[in-house]
């Protein structure tokens, strides 16, 4: 994941601190037998281009190896976007990647000014300059460091999703059997990753089919399990992003009443899926229906008639009936658009 591998970025404090050992530890270029005053302009000058060298390189990768917003997969983009900014996430690099120009102005001012000193106090009074302007500059990107450094602590933690991966969200109430029904589909154990804007982990399942292809299965605690009407905008935002990576959304019923929660309510959560998440197909899936009496199914399947046409009865701790759902889902839904993406070559 691209978010994991970011640059350092030091604090102002820091970025000064570095500057100033560099310039002190940069040594004359040879020894010489040149008297001092010469000495100490060869010094200087020497100390001034390396110090402005390594400034510079250092600005440059921070601006390089932060992440390219254009080239986001809009999954990460919606996610960066709600928890930096992206307007504010560019000004920041913009004006980062204008430090090396302004840097390249003063080590201009300084050579002139120790080529034409005179004495040894016009060299010193040079290198001060260029020491305090150097250090003004990056006290007036003091901000922006601060802000990119807490940016790279967000982005790390940002899911590892792939996006590019086919999809399938996983929704529903608590306790009707998400989690049960990724861990009885998925190749390996689910992983764990963290979602902005929520305190339960999401857990990422894989299903290998034939060849590489994979499937991710995602179950989203804290987000497809109460409704969007209940959330704030931010959190809404953040569960809406979800619609870059579902390519199927699988609608988790419980027709029993041991998840707790009444069937209507459940019924009011599927509406509020079908309505945000309009663009994505959306499958319900009808569980536990090992312990469900027929009355129950039954009664379930026409409830969500109004909203879905596609329903499926399956038992979530019966791995056999979770296969041949999810196989199905795969046939019908993920592999025509793997020939689609095949045929017109961008896979
Ligand atoms: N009898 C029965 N219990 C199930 C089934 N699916 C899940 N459960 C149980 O329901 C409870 C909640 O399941 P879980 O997968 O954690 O639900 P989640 O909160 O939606 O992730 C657990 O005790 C599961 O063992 C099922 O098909 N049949
Ligand atoms: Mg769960």
């Amino acid at each position: 994941m691209a978010f994991r591998l970011l640059p350092y970025i030091p604090s102002k404090d820091e970025l000064i601190r570095i500057v100033v050992s560099k310039y002190k530890s940069t040594e004359a270029p040879a020894p010489s037998i040149d008297p001092g005053f010469i000495k100490l302009r060869r010094l200087e000058t020497r100390r001034v281009r390396e110090t402005s060298r390594y400034l510079i390189e250092l600005v440059r990768d921070i601006v390089m190896n932060m992440p390219f917003v254009d080239k986001l997969h809009p999954f990460y983009r919606d996610l960066l976007d709600l928890l930096i900014g992206i307007d504010r996430y560019r000004h920041a690099l913009g004006k980062l990647a204008h430090l090396p120009t302004a840097i390249r102005a003063i080590e201009k001012d300084t050579l002139f000014l120790i080529r034409i000193a005179g004495s040894r106090e016009e060299i010193i009074k040079a290198r001060r300059m260029y020491i305090g302007r150097v250090i003004d500059l990056i006290e007036d990107i003091a901000p922006e460091l601060d802000y990119l450094r807490e940016a790279v602590k967000k982005m790390k933690r940002l899911p590892a999703i792939s996006p590019d991966l086919y999809t399938i969200v996983v929704a529903g109430m608590p306790n009707v059997g998400k989690s049960s029904l990724v861990r009885a589909v998925s190749s390996a154990k689910p992983e764990i990753a963290e979602y902005p804007f929520t305190t339960k982990e999401i857990h990422v399942g894989h299903i290998r089919l034939y060849g590489d292809a994979v499937v991710q299965v995602i179950d989203t605690p804290g987000l497809l399990d109460r409704p969007l009407s209940e959330m704030n905008e931010i959190e809404r935002q953040a569960v809406l992003a979800l619609r870059h990576l579902a390519k199927v959304i699988l609608f988790l019923i419980d027709p029993t009443m041991h998840s707790g929660y009444e069937l209507e309510r459940q019924i009011k959560l599927l509406e509020e899926v079908v309505q945000n998440f309009g663009n994505v197909p959306i499958v319900v899936v009808i569980n536990k229906v090992d312990i469900a009496s027929r009355e129950e199914v039954e009664a379930a399947r026409e409830a969500v008639s109004r909203y879905v046409r596609e329903v499926h009865e399956i038992s979530a701790i019966d791995e056999g009936s979770a296969r041949r759902m999810i196989m199905d889902i795969v046939d019908r839904y993920i592999v025509p658009m793997f020939i689609r993406e095949l045929r017109s070559g961008s896979r």
